[in-house]
């Protein structure tokens, strides 16, 4: 009998969406960021703080997920920019398939940067490429320390960690040196960046990250 060696990956129907996804991205220029937490690490307070902190011009939209209600898609659409819920009902993770039906009625072309905001979980969406750029793990200090141990898959995946609501540090018995140095065991020379959404500590850096991130991608508009 002849075996016929297959090489080729059989990609997921998942993977097939979100290749598509990524080049209409790629074609249009668009930036796109999915992020990524435990659910209340902050991931929609860092949109609001980042939203706000933008030009009116800047050409950036938001995609964020939740199982059940519109409240995050209600917070962020204040700052005047497209917002749009995807609510899934139940599903503990966006998937590529959501995220074509959500973009069907934008203009990718008016879009430089777009954010994801993934359904509130550290397991599930680190499996699911939704075509983005890159993937961002947000830690918030009351989680602990040792998650990046814990849930290694996300924290390996992602391009930046973001370690939120350090103005908490006083109170809560984080070692912010050993969250770090987790995070490394697990991705090495991944970049990390400290943010305070309520004092707004560390927003600077977060906000020349983008920017630098930007710059870095080719066929993408300036938008920060
Ligand atoms: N002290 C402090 N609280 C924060 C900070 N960022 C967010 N919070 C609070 O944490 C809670 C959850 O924040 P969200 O931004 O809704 O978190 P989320 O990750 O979007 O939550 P889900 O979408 O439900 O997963 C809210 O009560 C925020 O006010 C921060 O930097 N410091
Ligand atoms: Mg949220």
């Amino acid at each position: 009998m002849n075996r016929v060696p297959l090489e080729k990956k059989i990609l997921s129907e998942n993977d097939r969406v979100a290749v598509g996804l990524r080049e209409r991205f790629h074609a249009c220029g668009i930036l796109c960021f999915n992020l990524i937490s435990s659910p209340g690490s902050g991931k929609t307070s860092l949109l609001e703080r980042t939203l706000e902190s933008l030009p009116r011009d800047c050409r950036v939209a938001v995609l964020t997920g939740d199982i059940q209600t519109e409240n995050d898609a209600i917070r962020l659409a204040r700052f005047g920019f497209p917002v749009k819920q995807i609510t899934t009902g139940g599903t503990c993770h966006l998937d590529a398939r959501m995220i074509e039906r959500h973009l069907a009625d934008w203009n990718l072309d008016a879009i430089d940067l777009l954010f994801i905001e993934n359904v509130g979980n550290l397991v599930c969406p680190s499996s699911y490429d939704l075509g983005e750029s890159a993937k961002i793990v947000l830690l918030s200090v009351t989680e602990g320390e040792d998650k990046p141990l814990k849930y290694p898959s996300i924290f390996f995946r992602s391009e930046l960690v973001v370690i939120t609501k350090t103005d908490l540090l006083p109170y809560v018995p984080f070692n912010l040196a050993a969250a770090e140095q987790n995070a490394r065991r697990v991705h090495p020379g991944v970049e990390i960046l400290q943010v305070s959404c309520s004092t707004k500590q560390g927003l600077q850096d977060w906000l020349r990250w983008l920017e630098r991130r930007q710059q870095a991608q080719p066929r993408a508009q300036a938008a920060v």
